[in-house]
């Protein structure tokens, strides 16, 4: 056995020429840290108040010596940091939470009493969550998924947590199948990958045999799940929910949040390229947003129907894979929902808010579609693990902001300190305890006959109709990205009896569809279609399921990105940022150096970025303003040639000087009505506002 020379131990080894183990004056050890900022600080103490002298050694048998284990001080802090995370939510663990307020600008007194939902003007402050669901918390930003839109309203009579997504319909119909929808669409077990992507052999397998999730799948391969922005989704609540009025007759409700923004997607291949240029895009973006003073905001709308118009749907509303179109029941706007402030701490909001469906209002209840029932069990048995405790309510982000009181008591963590003799309901010995109130929660008078079983509703087997429906009312270009996310997708499944089954669910939906899909797979042959449960109906195509439609002629929140050089023209630069800014737009410098470039004129600009690391996926609109001579000097910039490249093949609009010109040349960079003049401000503007559709089989081969 070889002897370590331990000569450390002694405690005598020679100092450094020149240094003391004096902590003041050795800069290794952090004597100088206290020179860093200015002002009074309050005086660092452990977790019990004792302050600290030396926050930057651990107390040593000797200058080199052991650790000594009597360090409470180590012991302490090294013990807090080891349990710094909490598990992380089975699914929609990435997330952006922003604190803000709705108002009411239309009562629903007819229909309910909850109190948000019919006092006109009055503003209820909320905190909203917005996640991917596959992957995990350290996941990007911006892979194919749905997003969670979860809303938790402060009202005045309790909390009410309206936990959606940004998608009005769900994969699956009945609860009992979550646990196998979610362990097929993550990581597969064996392998840990892929992180938050659905193009797998699991997830489609899973698929394959769940005719049920046409429809949502028909929605997850649309540009819906690729968003430019938070601020440019929709929002549903999913399911039917019963408004109960004072009476207590109740109508059936459906809640929906539109962006003022209007809605806005990327393309495929600019959301592949934004996960790798900036994974916190989405988030970024948010805080951005809030910090500059542009609020996100949303409509909130309802579709309100009773039992007698449901019976007379050609669907189950009760069936979460089934949305209502709005040609059959028309969105009422009641209110509204302002973002206004960004959380002090992404920990102890974002991280820690616990949203339950079953946190509703007296005046809100449920109906029995049976995926929410099933969620209103599964969130706060969820937060129990998450959180570690039955308290958790008890966490500012959590707790109500009206009064509450109730004889619940101890456990884990508890902070209430109640001070009285009885800890129980009904009591005669307490004059100031909380008793229950009529006012208080009732649920909705309902009739429930029949017989116990588990079988699913015969009312529930069209899988198929609304996936059709939902195809045939998109344009050309969106009907061409859904053929070609379901090519990319089924493309990385390793199994061909799996890509089979998939096109031939699609044959039920749409046969050309179908075809476009074998072909971008290759087959050969038309796979059989499966057995459907119940005919295909043909449903009027509804306009408003598309995102093209719904874009908005607007440069608000949007981003617009000029390429600069040496020698670049002031006067036009500051043309294009003035037209820009005063449609909403916001407006970046990208230089070769970060320190800027030096005019035609002499004088200096700015840059906001660097061009290697703020590539034209980041912008919704580019112009290129660089003179000849920076033309020559990026022409030899792989940077500068995919900037205008990728800017032309993700359909945005480009203006150039006559050195933006020769760029493009360099690059190969074809010239249409998207690329403009840069003289020519307003046909940049206007081209900017939307994407060049007609440029995009220029550039790609869609399925
Ligand atoms: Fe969730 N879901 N879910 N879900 N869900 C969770 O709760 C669950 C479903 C949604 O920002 C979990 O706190 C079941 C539909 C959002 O914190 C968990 C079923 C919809 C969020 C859970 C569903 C959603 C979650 C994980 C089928 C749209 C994030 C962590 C019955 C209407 C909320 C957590 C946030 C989160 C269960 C289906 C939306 C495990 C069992 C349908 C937005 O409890």
């Amino acid at each position: 056995m070889s002897k370590v020379k331990t000569s450390s131990n002694s405690g005598k080894r020679k100092q450094e020429k020149g240094s003391s183990p004096n902590r003041e004056s050795h800069p290794a050890a952090g004597g100088e840290l206290h020179q860093i900022a200015g002002g009074e600080h309050p005086t660092l103490t452990t977790n019990q108040g004792v302050a600290l002298s030396d926050n930057q050694n651990s107390l040593k048998a000797n200058p080199l010596g052991p650790t000594l284990l009597e360090d409470f001080i180590l012991r302490e802090k090294i013990t807090h940091f080891d349990h710094e995370r909490i598990p992380e939510r089975i699914v929609h663990a990435r997330a952006t939470g922003a604190h803000g307020y709705f108002e009411l600008t239309a009562s629903l007194k007819k229909y309910t009493t909850a109190r948000i939902l019919t006092e006109v003007g009055e503003k209820t402050p909320l905190f909203t969550r917005i996640s991917t669901v596959a992957g995990g918390a350290g996941s990007v930003d911006t892979p194919r998924d749905i997003r969670g839109f979860a809303v938790k309203f402060y009202t005045k009579e309790g909390n009410w947590d309206l936990v959606g997504n940004n998608i009005p319909v769900f994969f699956i119909q009945d609860a009992i199948k979550f646990p196998d929808l979610i362990h097929a669409v993550k990581m597969e077990p064996d392998r840990g990958f892929p992180q938050s992507a659905t193009a797998h052999d699991t997830f489609w397998d899973f698929i394959s045999l769940t005719p049920e999730s046409m429809h949502t799948v028909m929605w997850i391969m649309s540009d819906r799940t690729i968003p430019r922005s938070l601020r440019m989704i929709e929002g549903f609540g999913v399911h039917s929910f019963r408004l109960v009025n004072k009476a207590g007759e109740s109508t059936f409700v459906k809640f929906h949040w539109r962006p003022k923004l209007g809605l806005q997607s990327t393309v495929w291949d600019e959301a592949v390229k934004i996960a790798g240029t900036d994974q916190d895009y989405h988030r970024r973006d948010m805080f951005e947003a809030i910090a500059a003073g542009n609020f996100p905001e949303w409509e909130f709308a309802v579709q309100l129907f009773t039992q007698e118009q449901a019976d007379s749907f050609p669907f189950d509303h009760l069936d979460a894979t089934k949305l209502i179109p709005e040609e059959l029941v028309p969105f009422k706007v009641i209110g509204r929902m302002v973002l206004d402030r960004w959380p002090d701490n992404f920990f102890a909001e974002t991280e820690q808010v616990a949203f339950c469906p079953s946190h509703v209002v007296p005046g809100i209840d449920f109906s029995n579609d049976p995926l929410l029932q099933g969620r209103l069990f599964s969130y706060l048995d969820t937060q129990l693990s998450r959180l570690g405790s039955a308290n958790f309510q008890q966490i500012p982000v959590n707790a109500p902001k009206c009064p509450f009181a109730n004889q619940q008591r101890d456990g884990h963590m508890q902070m209430a300190q109640p001070a009285s003799r009885v800890a129980y309901e009904p009591n005669t010995l307490s004059e100031n305890s909380p008793r229950e109130t009529p006012k208080g929660f009732h649920s909705a008078t309902v009739t429930e006959t029949g017989e116990k079983s588990r079988i699913r509703a015969e009312s529930f087997a069209d899988h198929y109709s609304q996936a059709r429906q939902f195809y045939l009312s998109q344009s050309a270009y969106e009907q061409a990205h859904i053929a070609s996310a379901l090519v990319f997708e089924l493309s990385k499944v390793e199994h061909l009896h799996i890509r089979e089954a998939m096109v031939g669910h699609l044959r039920h939906i749409e046969k050309d569809l179908a075809q476009r899909v074998a072909a971008g797979l290759g087959f050969d042959r038309m796979p059989d279609a499966p057995r459907a449960a119940a005919p295909v109906r043909e449903m009027d195509p509804s306009p408003a399921l598309q995102i093209i439609g719904k874009m908005k002629d607007t440069l608000m929140g949007r981003a617009i990105g000029i390429l600069v050089a040496d020698g670049s023209g002031g006067a036009a630069i500051r043309k294009i940022k003035k037209a820009a800014t005063n449609v909403g737009a916001s407006v970046k410098i990208i230089a070769p150096r970060v320190g800027g470039v030096k005019l035609a004129d002499g004088s200096m600009l700015a840059a906001d970025g660097q061009l290697a690391g703020t590539p034209s996926v980041l912008f919704d609109a580019i112009a290129v303003i660089i003179s000849e001579k920076g033309a020559k000097a990026l022409s030899m910039e792989s940077a500068a040639i995919d900037f205008v490249r990728d800017a032309y093949g993700h359909l945005k609009a480009i203006a150039i000087d006559q050195g933006g010109r020769t760029l493009l040349n360099s690059a190969n960079v074809g010239q249409d009505a998207g690329v403009v003049d840069a003289d020519d401000k307003d046909a940049f503007i206007a081209a900017a506002k939307t994407r060049q559709w007609e440029r995009e089989k220029s550039v790609r081969t869609l399925a």
